[in-house]
């Protein structure tokens, strides 16, 4: 059976809960059918890889098994609305030369593999809301809301009937490299 997967970033707490708070503050403004993000599905997207099926998930955690995430902190100090995927996003003025170049080889990968391609540059970004079909008034300016990044999660998306939901099938860096087979000695 095929699932949906995809590489990201995991959220500390301290995050989620800052991005909490923007939704709230904006959810007061919006109107029509947008839907908030719920913070347990809060990401930040590396590569999207679209259906992968058992044999090529396989061959892809074998090729990222002795992936070394970078620690890199970014702040995401702006939000975008982007009309075409009707999703309104925190995001950032400055991508980490180190994230970057991992989205990057990511997504080569999985073009060359068969799985999704990307066309559009990466940027840095955690969706808040989707389903915004138009904004009411432009989006305000807000406090960056610091990251620190240190760990990478193959997630795989799941539909189930009260909406998507998110879990990682393999972890890398931080307490996630201690996972079996990938111990320090
Ligand atoms: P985003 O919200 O960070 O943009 C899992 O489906 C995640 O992969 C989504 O949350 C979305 O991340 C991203 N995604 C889904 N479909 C995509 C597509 N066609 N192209 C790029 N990213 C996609």
């Amino acid at each position: 059976m095929a699932e949906r997967l995809f590489f990201s970033v995991p959220l500390s707490r301290i995050s989620q809960l800052e991005l909490i708070r923007l939704q709230a503050r904006l959810g007061a403004e919006m109107s029509g059918p947008a839907r908030v993000v719920p913070a347990a599905n809060f990401h930040l997207t590396l590569a999207f890889l679209g259906s992968v099926s058992q044999q090529q998930k396989a061959a892809l955690l074998a090729r990222w098994e002795s992936l070394v995430v970078p620690e890199v902190s970014l702040e995401l100090d702006q939000l975008a609305y982007w009309h075409r995927a009707g999703v309104i996003c925190a995001t950032t003025s400055r991508t980490p030369m180190a994230l970057g170049q991992l989205a990057h080889r990511m997504r080569q990968d999985a073009a060359e593999h068969g799985l999704h391609r990307s066309h559009a540059p990466f940027r840095p970004h955690v969706s808040l809301f989707r389903s915004v079909s138009q904004l009411s008034r432009e989006l305000p300016a807000i406090t960056p809301v610091p990251l620190h990044i240190n760990e990478v999660d193959l997630m795989v998306s799941v539909f189930e009937p009260h909406g998507v939901e998110y879990h990682s099938v393999r972890r890398w860096g931080g307490a996630g490299s201690l996972s079996p087979g990938n111990e320090p000695r």
